[in-house]
């Protein structure tokens, strides 16, 4: 691998900015927060952090709507503070993954406040507009992922704009060729302070289907749905996302990257029924994305064949794509408590899940606090803050029950967190897993983390190898890695019973690669529940 290719097989740390370290007591975390805690991330062993957006916003996403792709916003700091954290990260030998939010803007972004004035201004074509039906209502049928029409009503223009997501999200219109322009010059904007690579977000929402045609009713061969209770996934969504233009957008964003060397993006795809023919498209040939992710893994199933079925997937649709692994991110319920059956313990889950995703093929992303085996948090309606959340409450209880923040110190008001009045609550049981407690804890969560990640790191087959499985039943998963001759054995036993496995005829263990509970006697590896064993081959 040359320097260029440092993001096949890294290990990502996500920093979600508002809930990672507050500085200076309102309650938010901030950039200054996130320089103070940069050697603790770098103590982790990852290669890079991935920083959810941090740009000027009015918050109503969570900095996921965005007023100004060129600005810090405020509250997190300042563009100096930006600046620090990028040098002071790359002292500390960690890149700097930011999030690009291209697919729509904050409706208070200077570009809608004008477009959406009048059918005539120089931005009247930036975003989504179209006629109402002659009856009024909207030209579609397209809906909103977070409740609703996917249309909104423009009394000033007497026209409806798209917004796949808030009302005060309007999309941009990718069909305009300065509205390209405008949104890579912001990369290079970026590009130029020195970030190390993107995480484009909603990669497969940029284009929508110039005819605007309806969607179709759901086919029968429904789609595991993350939340059931939202009608935006009971929609098959055949025409709100075009993909054969974005492949054009995507050569150009590369160019723009590769044009300033040793970069990465990842391209987030998600809520689609076809979603690796788009990850396909989106990174095949290495001229388009480095990386994708799916919602693959994000979801409740946990066991052998499920996890086995998503590698195969993956890499029978995208030949010569990569893929970067998370169990966890700021949408998702927290994996621990997805994955943990009642009278398990969840750090066995934690300890389980990180030594798995380890060995898998492809670049992993960890999200801040898993390290810590942080729990999905349990918040009263009263204390949401997630719009997504509140609308659909309690069918869904949204995303804040895995944004709460960071628990640094136990003894600490907010644990660290922040002096002031925290945004979301920080409960006892999350302070009880401060990362002074863990550190004094040789058996902790967080010892095992920084174990495995330095061993993943010390071994090539497990960062750049091939794989093969070779068993996958009901309890266990078995698989080899390997590299330039090297292999690497790994397996796991994702039940609540000891289990015995034979390993098959000819093949020898050598010394253990990553810590795990299992052994191997006479040809058999014993593995005790939630076990792993992951060795070297002979
Ligand atoms: O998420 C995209 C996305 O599809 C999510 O809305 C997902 O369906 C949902 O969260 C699952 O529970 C990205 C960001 O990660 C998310 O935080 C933003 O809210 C969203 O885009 C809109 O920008
Ligand atoms: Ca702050």
């Amino acid at each position: 691998m040359t320097a260029s290719d440092w993001w096949r097989g890294c290990a990502i740390y996500q920093v979600y900015p508002r809930s990672f370290q507050d500085s200076n007591g309102d309650g938010i975390g901030d950039l200054p927060g996130i320089i103070e805690r940069l050697p603790y991330i770098a103590s982790l062993g990852v290669d890079a952090i991935w920083l959810s957006p941090f740009f000027k916003s009015p918050q109503a996403d969570m900095g996921y709507d965005v007023s100004d792709y060129c600005a810090v916003d405020p509250m997190f700091g300042t563009m100096d503070d930006f600046e620090r954290m990028v040098s002071e990260a790359h002292r500390l030998g960690l890149k700097i993954i930011i999030d690009q939010v291209l697919a729509h803007t904050s409706d208070k972004h200077p570009w809608f406040v004008e477009s959406r004035m009048s059918r005539a201004n120089a931005r009247a074509d930036w975003f989504v507009w179209a006629n109402a039906k002659p009856d009024g209502t909207a030209p579609n049928n397209w809906l909103s992922v977070f409740g609703g029409s996917a249309w909104e009503w423009e009394s000033t223009r007497k026209q409806y704009y798209l917004h796949n997501f808030l009302v005060s999200q309007p999309a941009l219109n990718f069909h305009n060729p300065a509205v390209q322009d405008a949104l890579l010059d912001s990369v290079r904007f970026w590009l130029e302070k020195g970030v190390d690579g993107f995480r484009l977000d909603t990669v497969n929402y940029y284009f929508q289907d110039a005819e605007l045609r309806m969607n179709p009713p759901l086919p029968k061969r429904k789609r595991e749905a993350l939340n059931p209770s939202n009608p935006y996934l009971l929609q098959h969504h055949l025409y709100d996302k075009t993909r054969p233009e974005n492949v054009s957008f995507l050569r150009r964003f590369r160019a723009l990257l590769d044009s300033f060397g040793e970069r990465t993006s990842v391209g987030e795809v998600g809520d689609e029924d076809r979603s690796l023919d788009t990850v396909a498209a989106y990174t095949e040939g290495g001229d388009k994305l480095h990386m994708c992710y799916t919602f693959d893994m994000l979801g409740d199933e946990f066991s052998p064949a499920h996890f086995r079925g998503c590698v195969e997937r993956f890499f029978d649709k995208v030949r010569d794509g990569w893929v970067c692994w998370a169990f966890s991110n700021h949408d998702v319920k927290r994996h621990v408590s997805r994955w943990v059956k009642p009278g398990q313990n969840s750090d066995d889950v934690a300890r389980f899940a990180i030594s798995l995703l380890a060995c898998l093929p492809g670049s992993i992303c960890l999200y801040e606090g898993e390290e810590l085996g942080m729990e999905e948090a349990e918040l009263t309606f009263e204390q949401l803050r997630d719009p997504y959340g509140i609308r659909f409450w309690p069918g869904f209880k949204g995303r804040d029950g895995c944004r709460t923040p960071m628990v640094w110190e136990a003894a600490q008001k907010n644990a660290g967190f922040s002096t002031g009045v925290t945004w979301l609550p920080v409960s006892a049981e999350s302070a009880a897993r401060a990362v002074d407690v863990q550190e004094r804890d040789g058996g902790s969560v967080l010892a095992h983390y920084r174990a495995v990640l330095a061993a993943r790191k010390a071994e090539r087959a497990l960062v750049e190898g091939g794989f093969a499985f070779l068993y996958s039943g009901r309890d266990v998963l078995a698989f080899v890695r390997e590299s330039k001759g090297r292999r690497v054995l790994s397996v796991f036993n994702f039940s609540e019973q000891p289990v015995k496995w034979k390993l098959p005829r000819g093949v020898e263990v050598g010394t253990a690669v990553l810590p795990g509970t299992g052994r191997v006697d006479r040809g058999v590896v014993m593995l005790p529940p939630l076990g792993s064993l992951v060795a070297g081959l002979k």
